[in-house]
């Protein structure tokens, strides 16, 4: 089940986590020379501040031995995501032209080889002699790092990716690679070898086409996985890492057409996707939306510019109750948001207040609706084009171009009014579904100061089902989520009080998917997660003040992180359907409403055994079937099997020993690596439509053995 292997993909045990964090570490910084972080700052600090620095010294920096010996540096990583950097960089260049207005085809092939092509129907490179390098445009491109910068001028205003410099990066980290230009009614080409020149630009005969085509063969040398037992494995592209960056280009760059193939004999077989969307992010919006119902059809949808900026919205309301809004910069996902986000919240939030306003909707005494109010159900794309993007943040992920933020504001709330006054029959039904949201909240905050005041005369503020531990360092400390009675009996039991506290679940839980979120807090299970753990939002007052205390809403980023009492959420349910139906609804739950707990990597599912084997003093627990039938071919048949059923059949100690004991356990961290993706699985797998549930279902089925969730 590709799409929830992504969203959760559990596979990290701790018991091997040494093992993994050295290898992320390898990763990330590139094997061939990895620096240490100091060792490349000082290198930069060479290059920009130090005076009297040899001239030489640089000429090698910037050639692309550097790359070879740094590409970490260069790419981020030389595992599977720095592989696919490869492609970006070259897509990137041929969406450049594309944006330039002179092409709009780019086919991208896997081959059989795990070389990987990249053609487009552009300008083709020119092939003129460039003074400043005695190369051809061509050459200079693929193999003097930087070049891009120097060239294309007005028409490569906006870019992502390197900025143009990636073609030599990708050159440089290539066994070979192949470039044919069609231009000026010629075809020409030239073949590099890791990097360097093999012969010069040939010209191969007449052509009537024009175009660039790119086969690249990414290094072994470099590019490497390690396993488990820290073995150097060959990373191979991955259709869907490919589908889904190619099909979000498409969308965010409309009238483009974006072709993918697969040829690798078995793997791909041929396998052919077209991604073209003459309405762009109107489409792109349509498409998250599918399995949802729209108040209103087709989405809002508006492509304006001022100064230079671009901003391009499209946006429609839902009967669900998260908002997803996503946010680009220059066709780079901007997770973290930043101006151009802020912009168009604040003019979402004051158009939408001034329409109810002047309509009658907001009464006088009416206090005004609340931004999360009018974004609840809503899904939206802010796509903007900057000429020069600033990116901050920790992981550059969010725009702080000041500017943007009133241009946008202006365009967007110009738009905005214009579409309620032209639409009043959906603008009515939006203003109807803000109004219920206003009213759920208000009913919730009533439902959430009930309850605190029933708390607070039952003195210490927690259920009464929690068995809490004595240490109160939230970072020391564990709540295990216990399905049953029988089973918290037992973990109460074998646990270590110390810093291992026991919450029992009675039951199925609530699926928060299907419920208005006020309703969450009617909910004796779910209610009592709230408190154990802790969850708060933090919340801004009119004067701008921030507070704590705030009410849980669905994909709410503002979770109160200090307010966690529990660094670890350990969800331990039986192995069996039950068992995981309600760690899916438990997933949910953390997912929709609490998904910062998720992000910071405080959730987690607990491993219990199916099996014991004993044999004679020889007892073997065993967690899946692989390792029974390798425990039994080892102890032979004398071996008298236990399967457990639930975690009640266990003995305290035997809990403890196999599912609890930090030092002998195996936990699997949840972690939300592609939240839109997840976003549009959860809708499916736990949303009201059946037809496309059961389709996924259908499709997906296969691939369950490997199902991490
Ligand atoms: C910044 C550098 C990389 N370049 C051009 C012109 C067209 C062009 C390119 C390209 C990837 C694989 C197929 C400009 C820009 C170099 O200068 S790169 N098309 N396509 C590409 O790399 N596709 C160009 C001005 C006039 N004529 C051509």
């Amino acid at each position: 089940m590709r799409g929830s292997r992504k969203i959760l993909s559990a596979g990290r045990s701790i018991r091997c986590a040494k093992k993994m964090v050295n290898q992320e570490h390898k990763d990330r910084e590139g094997s061939v020379a990895a620096l240490t972080e100091e060792e490349n700052l000082s290198q930069e600090g060479q290059e920009t501040n130090q005076p009297g620095y040899d001239a030489s010294a640089i000429d090698v920096l910037e050639g692309l031995e550097a790359v070879r010996v740094r590409p970490g540096m260069y790419i981020g990583t030389t595992g599977p995501k720095g592989l696919h950097h490869l492609v970006w960089e070259i897509v990137d260049n041929a969406v450049d032209e594309a944006l330039a207005g002179h092409c709009n085809k780019i086919l991208i092939t896997i081959n059989e080889d795990e070389s990987c092509t990249v053609e487009d129907n552009g300008r083709g490179i020119p092939t003129g002699i460039v003074e400043k390098t005695g190369k051809s445009a061509v050459e200079t491109v693929f193999t003097v790092l930087h070049a891009g910068g120097k060239f294309g001028g007005g028409g490569y205003k906006v870019s992502g990716g390197l900025h143009g410099v990636g073609a030599s990066v990708v050159n440089a980290l290539s066994e070979r690679l192949e470039v044919l230009v069609s231009r000026d009614g010629k075809l020409h080409k030239q073949i590099y070898l890791r990097g360097i020149a093999d012969g010069g630009l040939q010209i191969l005969g007449d052509t009537e086409s024009r175009g660039t085509k790119v086969t690249f063969w990414p290094d072994d040398l470099i590019f490497h996985d390690v396993n488990e037992d820290n073995e150097r494995i060959k990373i191979y592209f991955e259709w869907e890492t490919l589908a889904h960056r190619l099909r979000e280009m498409a969308f965010l760059n409309k009238g483009l057409c974006i072709i993918l193939t697969d040829n690798r004999p078995g793997k791909g077989a041929g396998k052919s996707e077209t991604y073209h969307y003459e309405g762009g992010i109107a489409s792109y919006v349509e498409w998250m939306n599918d399995t949802r119902d729209a108040l209103h059809k087709p989405p809002i949808y508006f492509d304006q510019k001022a100064n230079d900026v671009t901003v391009e919205c499209a946006l429609q309301w839902t009967t669900v109750y998260q908002e997803s809004i996503y946010s680009y910069v220059n066709n780079i996902n901007t997770h973290d948001g930043g101006t151009h986000l802020t912009g168009f919240r604040n003019a979402l939030t004051r158009i939408v207040n001034d329409y109810a306003r002047k309509n009658g909707h907001l009464k006088e005494a009416d206090s005004n609706f609340t931004g999360e109010d009018i974004r609840e159900g809503l899904t939206a794309i802010i796509s903007v084009k900057v000429p020069n993007p600033q990116f901050e943040g920790q992981t550059k992920e969010r725009l702080g171009n000041r500017e943007v933020q009133g241009i946008t504001q202006s365009l967007a709330s110009e738009s905005l009014s214009d579409w309620l006054e032209l639409n009043p029959k959906p603008a009515k039904e939006i203003v109807n579904k803000i109004i219920q949201a206003k009213k759920a909240r208000e009913e919730a905050a009533k439902a959430k100061n009930l309850v605190r005041r029933k708390n607070e005369l039952s003195g210490g503020g927690m259920p009464g089902k929690l068995a809490d531990c004595s240490e109160k360092d939230p970072e020391r400390c564990e709540l295990y989520l216990v399905e049953g009675d029988s089973a918290g009996g037992s973990a109460k039991q074998g646990r270590d009080r110390r810093f291992q506290a026991i919450l029992p679940l009675r039951g199925k839980i609530l699926n928060v998917e299907r419920v208005q979120p006020s309703r969450i807090y009617d909910n004796t299970e779910v209610q009592a997660m709230i408190q154990a753990i802790g969850l708060v939002t933090l919340q801004e007052d009119e004067d701008g003040n921030t507070k704590s205390g705030g009410l849980l809403r669905p994909n709410a980023e503002n979770l109160d992180l200090a307010k966690l009492r529990y660094h670890k959420v350990i969800i331990m349910t039986d192995a069996d359907v039950d068992g995981s139906h309600i760690r899916t609804l438990l997933l949910t739950f953390f997912f929709r409403y609490a998904k910062p707990l998720v992000e910071k990597g405080y959730v987690y599912i607990a491993q219990p055994p199916l099996y014991k084997v004993e044999k004679g003093k020889r007892i073997e627990y065993c967690y899946n079937e692989h390792k029974l039938e390798a425990v039994l071919a080892e102890m032979g048949d004398k071996a008298m099997i236990q399967r457990f059923k639930g975690l009640g059949e266990m003995m305290p100690e035997q809990l403890w020993e196999t599912t609890m004991n930090p030092e002998t356990r195996t936990l699997k961290q949840v972690s939300v690596t592609d939240a839109s993706d997840a976003d549009h699985v959860f809708d499916l797998l736990m949303g009201e439509a059946v037809a496309p549930r059961r389709q996924f279902i259908e499709e997906n089925a296969h691939k369950v053995g490997n199902l991490d969730v």
